[in-house]
Parts: C-alpha cells; structure tokens; sequence
C-alpha cells in the first residue's frame, strides 16, 4: 500500500509561504525541520482524515496538536458554532457561554474551583506563573527539562516541543534577569526536586509540570512522582502546578489529576477545551483565583479571552466528551495502535520503546527506558526522518518530530487503525536496512 504522493502544490504554496511568513509557517514545528521533506499544506478536514492542496488524503495522528479529540469539524460542533456565529463573533463583554463552560470546566477538574479564560496555554501558563508568584510572595519556579510551557520567556528554558526540536537550547531574546528564577530539574527525579528546595529555602513559588509528557516525546510519570510533587510543595509552602493543556479532558474528562489522583494547586488548560479555536485557561483554589484582577491585585486581560465562538466550540466538545463509553473507546483505540506499531519494530528489528495512556501515545527509536529528556534524546532521529517519510508517503500524518506525542481521536476506527499499522509494517521494512 503505497500510495506516492503529488505534492507539486504544496511545494508551490509552501514556497510563497517562505517569503510571506518566517519558515513559511504560524508555529515552528508545522516546519518539518527535524524530519526533513516537504510540509504538507492542508486544504481540509474531516473525522480522523486530513486532505492536502493536492487531493492526497491522510490519516492525522496530531489533530491540530490535540483539539480534535472528537475528530476533526465534527457536525455537532459544526452546527452549534453555525447557530453562535449568527449572534456575533465577539462581544468584549460578559457572555452567559463563559458560565457554561466554566461550569463545566469546574465540575470535572478536581482541582479546579474558579477559572479564567485566555486565549492559549502560553497565556494560561504566562498568568498562572505570576499568579503563584502573587499568591506566595516567592519569585523562583521550577520547570523540568523537557516539558514545554508555552513560549513565554521564564519558561524557555531546556523546553520541550518546538525547542527542543529545533535544538534552540534558551532562545536568544530572552534576558538572563527573566530565567535566572527558572530552576530545572529532570523529569522523574525528585531528589532533584529535593535538593532545589534545600538549596533555595522559602524561596520556590512552586513547581509546574506536564503530569504526562507530551513535549519531549510521550513520557510518563514514574509511580510516585507525582505524588512525592505534591507532598514536596506542600512542605516547602510552594504550589503544584499541572500544565494539563495537552492532557486536559484527553487521559480522562477530569485530566491526569483525576486519572492518577493527584490534586495541583492550579492547572492550566488549553486545546481540547477550545474545541479547535483559540481558548486557554488557569484555574485552582478559589483563595488562590481570587486574587486574580479585577477581584485582585494580579492583572492579566485578553481582548477576544471568553468569546462566544471558542466557548460554543468547548462547550460542544466537553459535551462529546462526557459521553458513557468515551475514554474506554479512546483507550482500546490508542493501545491497540502502539502496541501495533512497536510489535512491528520489533518485528524488523529496531529498537523502540513508548506507550500511550487514553488518546496521546509516542514511541522513541531507541533502546529503553526513556524516564526524562536526556534519555528520550538518544532517539535515532534519522531513522524518525526516514520513517516519518516513508508513512507520509503511505497517508499517514505522525508528528514532525520524535518531541512530539501522537493524538488519536473518537472518530479513529479499526479501519484506521489497520491502514495505519500496515503502513508502519511497510516503512520499518524498508528503513531497517
Ligand atoms: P499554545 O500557546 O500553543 O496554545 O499552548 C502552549 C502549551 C502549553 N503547555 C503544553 C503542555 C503544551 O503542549 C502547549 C502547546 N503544545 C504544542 C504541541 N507540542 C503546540 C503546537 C505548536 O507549538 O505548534
């Protein structure tokens, strides 16, 4: 099943894009840099489908980088944001949909008593920072190698995604002032985690982390690890944070926290709650929340934050999603897909480890365990270029980088998920030699 791709007008639109826009794109790692070849340039989507400028059709694995959980431009999405638009796109003003998701939002994150709306999970990440800063009058943060926070300054440091891939180690622009209260640690090692809060006494507003990764490749959390986060910041008077933009209503309808029974202090959220438009949000402890302006001193503001379209949007997803069977559907799809995909590695004998918890998944081409960012970069990138092309060529669109988790969604079947295990079959075939 190979289906060669004409890709002519890709490359035509992609060359434009080149000269309008840096790297021809809207974020980096749409750029295929790590792997090489050409971008492809979407003309729609559907379901678990993408189709290209040229007609090629795909099967998407990243579903907008984690949005379309429910399969892309689901018609019960659709519909409802037809109806909202005919009221307007934006009011710059107090919304009753705002209550509605919020409520919604409230109700299954355990965390989660008060929330505010942003625009993206670098917003929700950006105020939530200065927020735990506010809340315990400390300036220091710690952040773990790998994990990937958005890209406001403070966090650019040994971040995961777009950073990591492009191999941007702390990105020029960014004052030494800004990071020098950004503490790193790797991921999985509280004696690490330890020994900054011995070193730093009374001084760590808290601790952020991705309770799964999906920024430096699909990582989990080792047992205990974030169980010994929250008795760690507890102790040290510091909060827990969970950036859960990427998990949020994807590993359960209540995020890691639900799933692994491990309440943060404050959570970030994004992606999935937007439904496919722009939508962030933090929120935690009300005693906390409410110091946020204008019910507090700490300011943050959005001019689109709350629109009516992005909250239709989450509303309807969120909706989707709570319904009976949603997260067991997820599970069984996305484990029979990894376990698929490393039985034919193995089968051809290359080396990969990786896993998937609900509807994010990821695998590394290299010997295990992959417990933190220094061991997931021993992944043999060349051999990732090779296999991302080989299944690009077959119509299947994985992740344009081994830093990346790979999303599944409610509209992925069996059928999909056997043209895609064949196609991996084929491509480890042909670049195990
Ligand atoms: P955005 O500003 O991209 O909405 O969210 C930033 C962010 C914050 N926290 C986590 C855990 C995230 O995964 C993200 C964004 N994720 C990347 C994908 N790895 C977005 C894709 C991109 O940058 O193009």
């Amino acid at each position: 099943m190979t289906d060669i791709l004409n890709t002519t007008h890709s490359k035509e639109v992609f060359s434009s894009a080149l000269e309008l826009m840096p790297g021809g794109v809207s974020s980096p790692v749409r750029a295929f840099k790590s792997v090489g070849g050409q971008p492809i340039v979407f003309d729609r989507v559907k379901g678990p489908y993408a189709w290209d400028v040229d007609g090629n059709r795909y099967i998407d694995y990243i579903g907008s980088w984690g949005p379309a959980i429910c399969g892309h431009a689901h018609p019960e999405v659709i519909t409802a944001l037809q109806e909202a638009i005919e009221k307007g796109t934006s009011f710059g003003a107090p919304c009753i949909l705002e209550n509605k998701l919020a409520e919604m939002v409230i109700d299954a994150v355990p965390s989660v008593e008060m929330v505010r709306f942003v625009n993206s999970g670098t917003e929700a990440c950006m105020a939530v920072l200065r927020l735990m800063r506010a809340f315990t009058g400390r300036d220091k943060v710690i952040k773990f190698d790998g994990c990937y926070h958005g890209h406001a300054d403070m966090f650019l440091v040994k971040a995961g995604s777009g950073v990591a891939t492009l191999g941007l180690p702390d990105s020029p622009g960014v004052p030494r002032t800004t990071t020098a209260n950004t503490l790193t640690a790797p991921y999985n090692d509280l004696e690490a985690v330890k020994k900054l809060f011995s070193e730093n006494p009374d001084a760590i507003s808290g601790v952020i982390l991705e309770p799964i990764v999906g920024n430096a490749g699909f990582i989990t959390p080792e047992p205990g690890f974030l169980e010994g986060l929250r008795e760690l910041t507890t102790e040290n008077g510091s909060l827990l944070v969970f950036d859960e933009v990427m998990t949020g209503f994807r590993i359960s309808y209540g995020g890691v926290q639900e799933k692994f029974g491990v309440t943060p202090d404050l959570t970030t959220l994004g992606k999935v709650i937007g439904g496919g438009l722009p939508v962030g949000a933090y929120g935690g402890r009300k005693e906390i929340m409410s110091m946020v302006a204008p019910s507090g001193p700490v300011y943050q503001a959005g001019t689109l934050s709350g629109n009516p379209l992005a909250m239709t949007a989450g509303i309807k997803t969120l909706e989707l999603l709570k319904q009976e069977g949603t997260y067991e559907k997820l599970e069984s799809t996305t484990s029979r897909l990894i376990e698929g995909i490393i039985q034919s590695a193995e089968n051809n004998g290359i080396a990969i480890n990786g896993g998937s918890v609900s509807a994010m998944f990821g695998f590394f081409l290299c010997e295990g365990p992959v417990r933190n960012f220094e061991e997931a970069k021993t992944n043999n990138s060349e051999l990732f270029g090779k296999l991302h092309m080989e299944m690009l060529k077959r119509g299947i669109y994985l992740a344009p980088s081994p830093f990346e988790a790979g999303f599944t969604s409610l509209a992925h079947s069996d059928e999909e998920i056997d043209r895609t295990l064949e196609a991996f079959d084929q491509s480890f075939s042909v670049i195990k030699n």
